[in-house]
């Protein structure tokens, strides 16, 4: 239902991407896709190039008059470093060839994409393959998430994040969570709820620069008002689980995913790894209520109504300023590892790209489930699918077949 491509180097002229898929009749304006630019630039441990940036929108296609029109949204970003490296990176061949063009990487970082990249693409310089694997272009995958956002809040789903890790440091959680979660997450430098845990962050980050060293973390993304039914139980490629872990695992230096009680889960007995149900839940759950969300929201690869509660965790970042040992492709002889500008962590930027791909993922489900060519097609099939649901608790038929004996 949603398709969406970017494009776009990371000293390029900038990133571009396009989404398909959004119904007619979205209101639409590029403060929408903005706040989330600017969410995804902040955090403490960045480094030099988003003082640099000011990510913001510029929507080609798809949108008029501050509403969508049902085909495709091509939007651009900007580089404002591009300026600086228009030479490095422009498209046209140099006048003479045998000269190697400025910034060339030829020791390639353990952690990155260069060395595979190298090999894989038969390249001599290293750029040509970072400058695509940057985490960079998460900005283009942002934009079209913040849309899908907006297609989301019509709904009453909100999607926010917070960090749960970061490096060695574990924050203690509020139960429960603050709702809307990104008020209260976006308020800390490194998005953790926890204000003791954030200095304990923020002073592994100070320590980690200094010791020309990196960190990694984990981020918790949750969605409330999502409605039970997203996603299927019939097959493989249909389980919302399996799709939204996929997206997940899409992000730039992502190495596991969890749902729910995720990994813990698989220790526990099974009495106490499940959600029991009673009623009393709200409308968009069917009236059904649990007493505990230990499934994250997803039963059988299908949304319970419940929040949905995923954790993505992040290696550190492989740019080092003290770095590894690699091999230098001229030469063949061992080196040590490149380094260049970059940042000590990206953590607390990490929710807000895996809050962009949580609302992709959703809004292709949303529409998978309800269609339409427009957002009122949208909201009609969503509200007679919700009023057939909350049938069910006082026995009215509900216009299925009822099936296995039926009633
Ligand atoms: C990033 C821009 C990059 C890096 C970072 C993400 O800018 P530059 O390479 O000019 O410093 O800050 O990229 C990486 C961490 C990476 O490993 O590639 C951004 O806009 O998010």
């Amino acid at each position: 239902m949603i398709r969406f491509t970017t494009a776009g180097e990371s000293h390029g002229k900038g990133l571009v991407a396009i989404l398909e898929g959004i119904p007619a009749g979205l209101p639409l304006v590029a403060d929408d896709v903005n706040r989330d630019l600017r969410r995804r630039m902040q955090g403490y441990g960045r480094g030099a190039r988003m003082k640099i940036e000011a990510d913001a929108v510029e929507f080609l296609s798809g949108v008029r008059a501050g509403e969508t029109l049902g085909s495709p949204i091509a939007l651009v970003i900007a580089n404002r470093d591009w300026d600086n490296w228009s030479d490095v990176m422009a498209p046209e061949p140099d006048a003479d060839p045998d000269a190697p063009r400025r910034r060339r990487l030829t020791r390639p970082r353990p952690g990155h994409a260069d060395m595979v990249g190298v090999l894989k693409y038969d390249r001599t310089d290293a750029r040509d393959i970072l400058e695509r694997a940057s985490a960079r272009e998460t900005a283009a995958r942002v934009a079209c998430g913040a849309v899908c956002r907006t297609l989301l809040g019509h709904f009453d789903v909100e999607i926010g994040s917070h960090v749960v890790e970061l490096g060695p440091v574990k924050a203690d959680l509020p139960d429960p969570l603050p709702v809307p979660l990104n008020a209260a997450a976006d308020q800390s430098p490194t998005r953790c709820l926890d204000a003791k845990a954030t200095e304990a962050m923020v002073r592994e980050i100070d320590a980690a620069k200094k010791a020309g060293d990196t960190l990694g973390g984990i981020v918790e993304i949750v969605a409330r008002g999502v409605v039970v039914g997203l996603g299927s139980h019939v097959s493989w490629d249909r389980k919302l689980d399996g799709r939204l872990a996929g997206a997940l695992m899409s992000i730039p230096a992502a190495k596991g995913v969890e749902i729910g009680l995720g990994f813990d889960g698989a220790r526990l007995p099974g009495s106490q790894a499940h959600d029991e149900i009673a009623w009393g839940g709200p409308p968009t759950a069917g009236g059904i209520q649990r007493a505990t969300n230990r499934a994250g929201g997803l039963e059988g690869g299908i949304t319970t109504g419940q929040p949905l509660v995923l954790r993505v965790a992040k290696k550190p970042i492989s740019t080092l300023m003290r770095p590894l040992d690699t091999v230098n492709i001229d030469t063949g002889e061992p080196a040590k590892a490149q380094s260049e500008r970059s940042d000590v962590t990206a953590v607390p930027a990490l929710g807000v790209i895996a809050e962009a791909m949580v609302s992709i993922v959703l809004a292709d489900a949303m529409l998978e489930k309800f269609g339409g060519d427009t957002l009122g097609d949208l909201r009609q099939a969503y509200e007679s699918y919700v009023t057939r649901i909350n049938r069910r608790r006082s026995g009215e038929p509900t216009d299925g077949g009822g099936g296995g004996g039926g009633r």
